[in-house]
């Protein structure tokens, strides 16, 4: 096969693409040539940890939104590669909540055995892609070397997250507000808030995870304000929900409801945006953060353009078996094996789509339709069918546990969906298990 590929990014929905390619070489296929281009210097994409924030020592903005002390906020039992079980990469089970230096070394273990890292050229940013007579004319910066350069791809798989750049509203006040004002994305030490009163706006996962670190680590006070409507979870005593900020004024912080509180740091758990800056007008994605993404066939191929794919684009509560799927379908397409029906066709199968998430009452619906979803693509391809509804129950006791308590969820075990080994209980309560490192971790 003679096509080129270009892949943009190595987090795990570049590795997932690299490793489905990887797979249909071993069974015997003639693959296309493969480029991944990563702007940092290792793969694992978010679960790569920096210490940077703001830009990177290019004058690149940095890629990392994840923090120190960082524990799976799903169990792993609803993520593990179908291809690759947690025991095949450790060993052993493992307890069902891993911190982040665990779930690297398990996302580079898979590719590390696949022997996929030479199709990667680290430290080049992809700066612009463009369509030109059938093909696509990529411009890649290689960083260290500070060379500009464009190549020629028959398809482009645009693998780049979309948890990286921050959605920062503003707020009166903040211009003269006494203490640190931050987004989540540049949140890196929870120790830096010990002691201090801090006021979280949002009340999604960021804004859960970074207060309950931030309350784990000895922060005086919690505040967490929010838009629509409170987590409602049976908070520790320190920790309060109250309506939206309206303004600050020195260090005194006014709520919707005339209530007010003095606070240290105001950490904005707001959310993120899809950002592409190297893509034209006519090949961008423009979608919210949701389950059923605008313009992608399937998921996966740009309706505008089918010679294009997106991976990882959707809201998640399916990560990297997600991905798994959704890149073993794109290689598929590519490869001739799926053949893709006409626009019209293409569509209606993402106004469906949309239409099948609006109609969902609950996290449960959504849980489901994501496990529906892709137990679809899996059908189609020779990805490893496993236990949907298995890895839908995790979801699900995981949410009844979090309701139970919000700080001791992490303490629950789960059943593999692949090997159907229960994960031990792990050897320290979460809340008094300061050390996250992957030797203290796997001491069970
Ligand atoms: P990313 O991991 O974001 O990787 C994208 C890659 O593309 C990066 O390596 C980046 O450097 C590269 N890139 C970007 N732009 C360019 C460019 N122009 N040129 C070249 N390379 C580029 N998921 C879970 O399953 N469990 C969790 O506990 C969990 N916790 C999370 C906590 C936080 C704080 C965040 C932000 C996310 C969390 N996630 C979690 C979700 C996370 O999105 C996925 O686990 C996963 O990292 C997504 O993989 P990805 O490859 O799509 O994107
Ligand atoms: P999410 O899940 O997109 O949530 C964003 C939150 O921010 C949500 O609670 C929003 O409230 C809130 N938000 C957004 N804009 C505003 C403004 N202007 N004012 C107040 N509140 C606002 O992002 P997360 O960072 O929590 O999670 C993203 C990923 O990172 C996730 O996969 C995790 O695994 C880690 P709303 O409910 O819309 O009123």
């Amino acid at each position: 096969m003679t096509k080129r590929i270009a892949v943009i990014g190595a987090g795990p929905s570049g590795l997932a693409q690299l490793r489905a390619f990887q797979s249909a070489a071993a069974n015997g296929a003639d693959i296309p040539e493969i480029v991944c281009f990563e702007k940092q210097s290792n793969w694992g994409g978010l679960w790569n940890y920096t210490w940077r924030t703001g830009l990177d020592q290019y004058g690149e903005p940095v890629h990392g939104s994840m923090y120190r002390y960082l524990w799976s906020n799903g169990p792993k039992e609803g993520l593990e590669f179908a291809d690759y079980s947690f025991e095949e990469h450790f060993g052993k089970q493992i307890a069902s909540y891993p911190p982040r230096a665990v779930l690297f070394d398990y996302i580079e273990g898979r590719v590390n055995k696949a022997g996929v890292r030479d199709w990667i050229q680290f430290e080049t940013a992809v700066r612009w892609v463009e369509k030109e007579d059938g093909k696509f004319n990529v411009t890649v910066t290689n960083l260290p070397e500070d060379h500009t350069y464009t190549e020629v791809f028959d398809h482009v798989i645009v693998c780049n997250g979309h948890f990286s750049t921050p959605n920062v509203p503003q707020f009166d006040g903040f211009e003269i507000f006494k203490g640190r004002v931050l987004h989540a994305h540049d949140f890196r030490d929870a120790m830096e808030f010990k002691d201090k009163d801090v006021l979280i706006i949002g009340t999604s996962y960021s804004a859960e995870d970074i207060g309950s670190q931030c309350w784990k680590y000895g922060a005086k006070s919690i505040t967490v304000s929010h838009r629509t409507a409170a987590m409602g979870f049976d908070w520790p005593d320190n920790w309060a929900e109250v309506p939206l900020l309206t303004h600050v004024d020195g260090n005194t912080a006014h709520f919707k409801d005339g209530t007010s509180r003095d606070v240290d740091a105001v950490i904005l758990c707001t959310g993120y945006k899809h950002h592409f800056p190297f893509l034209p007008d006519d090949l961008r994605l423009k979608t919210a953060n949701r389950l059923a993404t605008t313009d992608l066939y399937k998921g996966v191929a740009y309706v505008n353009d089918p010679d294009l794919f997106y991976i990882g684009m959707q809201d998640q509560w399916f990560t990297f078996n997600m991905f798994d799927a959704q890149a073993w379908w794109a290689r598929d397409v590519i490869m001739g094996r799926i053949t893709l029906p006409d626009k019209a066709a293409m569509q209606a199968d993402i106004d469906d789509r949309i239409a099948r998430e609006e109609a969902g009452a609950d996290d449960y619906d959504a849980i489901w339709y994501q496990g529906d979803y892709i137990k679809e693509l899996v059908a189609e391809t020779d990805y490893p069918t496993f236990d949907l509804e298995g890895a839908c129950q995790a979801f699900k006791a995981w949410k009844a546990n979090k309701k139970a308590g919000i700080m001791t969820f992490r303490d629950h075990g789960h059943k593999s969906v692949l090997t159907g080994t229960m994960a031990p209980k792990h050897h320290t309560p979460w809340a008094r298990a300061l050390d996250d490192s992957l030797d203290v971790y796997l001491q069970n």
